[in-house]
């Protein structure tokens, strides 16, 4: 199994670069874990107490259950993947059975600071896009997707998002194989990419 990581700073592209892959290639082979399904389940705690939350530290991620799930998919077991949702900040109880594939790929904004986590990848991309164009898509995405208003997306930029990223997830650029600049769709990057998962897939059959 070919196991790839992904990370990059909120509103880099990461999801749109997975995205634009897996419509290079023949998606049955593949399967996608975001770190976004491996958030710390609060709901002990109120709505308005998980709010206040910090989801740009490292710890806010359960990164053991996502370590155990990569090794159980590598060594061909299925697993339990758990759902989460942005909107109630917790575990929905749901989960969804995750059968393995030849390739994996992790992705998320802190997928490349969990030294555990690291050990497991064959290949780490560090997606890039500048903090005003990172700041853009957050204030489009959280305002049009997310139901935030501008006030409350601009506060969390500056207060969390912005010193969490230069702290824990600019860091770890330094882990990266591979750096995608993505200010705009770099489809020279997703066809490199796409190339090296083919013929991982090739070599599987
Ligand atoms: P991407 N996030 C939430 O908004 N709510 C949650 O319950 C869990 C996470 C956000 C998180 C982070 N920060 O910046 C973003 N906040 O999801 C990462 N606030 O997702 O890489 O797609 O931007
Ligand atoms: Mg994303």
């Amino acid at each position: 199994m070919l196991v790839i990581g992904i990370a990059g700073g909120t509103g880099s592209g990461k999801t749109t670069v997975v995205n634009n892959i897996l419509q290079q290639l023949n998606a049955e082979g593949v399967n996608v874990l975001s770190q976004d399904n491996y958030y710390h389940d609060n709901h002990q705690l109120s709505l308005s107490e998980r709010e206040a939350l910090n989801y740009d530290h490292p710890k806010s991620i359960d990164f053991e259950l996502l370590v155990k799930h990569v090794k159980a998919l590598k060594r061909g077991e299925n697993i339990e993947q758990p759902l989460y949702s942005f909107v109630t900040h917790s575990r929905t109880g749901d989960h969804v059975t995750v059968e393995p594939k030849n390739v994996l790929i992790v992705e998320g904004i802190l997928v490349l600071t969990n030294q555990e986590l690291l050990k497991e990848f064959d290949l780490k991309v560090f997606v890039h896009a500048d903090s005003d164009e990172r700041l853009i898509r957050r204030i489009r995405r959280d305002t049009q997707e997310r139901g935030r208003d501008l006030h409350e997306v601009l506060h969390r930029y500056q207060t969390t998002l912005k010193p969490m990223h230069q702290e824990f997830i600019e860091p770890s650029k330094n882990e990266a194989d591979l750096i995608v600049p993505n200010m705009r769709k770099n489809s020279v990057a997703i066809d490199f990419l796409s190339t090296v998962i083919n013929n991982s897939l090739k070599k599987a059959y």
